[in-house]
């Protein structure tokens, strides 16, 4: 499956083997990388319409038969992490550290360091537009592992715990600070100091919304559609309207920075969580004023490897069962 996605080599240009891909030195061309969306999205656009045309009348991959292999939620709804209290950071923290001494927190951030799943912008076309799909898919494996971890340790607890979001225009939690219990899944060494840049490299409240409803301005002269022009910019390959870089999720990984910059080990720092939280949020609520607007993802593109569940299946979060404490920008 994993060989079939269109052709692009992840491990191209990236300058070597041995140095880290950094979500800082990520700067696609708007016009290169623009020029291979079209085309790609050229190439697809028919065959998507075919394929979701025969994918209706296909049992669906949620066939309650297989629902041990697949992936099942309880009906939870993600909190703001400014709101979440000092009960839920304890559990949210505790469940992390039962996951860390278990094996499985290095084997969640393992599927993230697999750059065959295809799952970035700086990994070509198809990496743009796998992106949001993907996180969505991989961000339910790990709330999945947390709630298991959590009933654990609080069998008494009424729900419990979920992934919060954290509003990038908000402070880095305080609730995670210091917090880095994971080592580093390759070496085992501890894992570097966060840098947290200055507020201004973050995202302004004004560049959420260039995000959400200046999508269509992002890149300009490019024949690509809807879906593209908005991922483009959430991912963090944006430009703001005076024609500065627009900062996103890329920057705010730059920005938390130590193992947060590393493309491919990010998720052993717990923030990751909530950084990608905050994504998916986004992301929903623009679905929210888009409902129509889809990836030109075809054929194995449109699987979600590891997982056997294709876009279709991920594409709501209200079919996923959850949703998020707010749809405000
Ligand atoms: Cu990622």
């Amino acid at each position: 499956m994993r060989q079939e996605h269109s052709g692009h080599d992840p491990h191209s240009g990236h300058g070597g083997h041995s140095a880290p891909m950094l979500f800082s030195d990520v700067n696609l061309d708007p016009e290169v990388a623009g020029r291979g969306l079209s085309e790609h999205i050229a190439a697809q656009g028919t065959r998507a319409e075919e394929l979701r045309a025969a994918a209706a009348g296909m049992p669906s991959v949620f066939d309650k038969a297989n629902a041990d292999d697949l992936l099942v939620t309880a009906e939870q709804t993600r909190p703001d992490q400014s709101e979440f209290g000092d009960e839920n950071a304890a559990a949210y923290r505790n469940a992390v550290l039962k996951l860390v001494e278990d094996g499985t927190y290095r084997e969640i951030v393992l599927i993230h360091a697999d750059m065959s799943h295809n799952m970035h912008g700086s990994m070509g076309p198809v990496g743009v537009l796998r992106f949001l799909a993907w996180h969505r898919r991989y961000l339910m494996a790990f709330d999945e592992a947390l709630k298991e971890a959590d009933r654990a340790l609080r069998p008494a607890a009424a729900t419990p715990v979920s992934i919060p979001y954290w509003r990038w225009v908000d402070p880095f939690p305080a609730w995670l600070a210091d917090f880095l219990p994971a080592r580093h899944p390759q070496t085992g060494d501890p894992l570097p100091a966060r840098k947290l840049a200055p507020p201004s490299s973050k995202p302004t409240a004004a560049d959420i919304l260039t995000i959400i409803e200046g999508f269509e301005q992002q890149l300009p002269g490019q024949d690509v559609d809807g879906y593209t022009r908005f991922t483009w910019g959430l991912e963090g390959n944006g430009r703001r309207p005076d024609g500065s870089r627009l900062p996103a999720h890329n920057q705010v990984h730059a920005w938390v920075g130590g193992i947060m910059n590393n493309t491919m080990f990010s998720p052993a720092d717990p923030v990751f969580w909530l950084l990608h939280a905050e994504v998916d949020r986004l992301w929903h609520l623009w679905q929210l004023r888009h409902p129509d607007l889809h990836p030109a993802l075809t054929g194995a593109d449109r699987i979600m490897d590891p997982w056997p569940e294709s876009y279709d299946d991920v594409s709501s979060i209200g079919a996923l069962g959850y949703d998020y404490a707010s749809v405000e920008p």
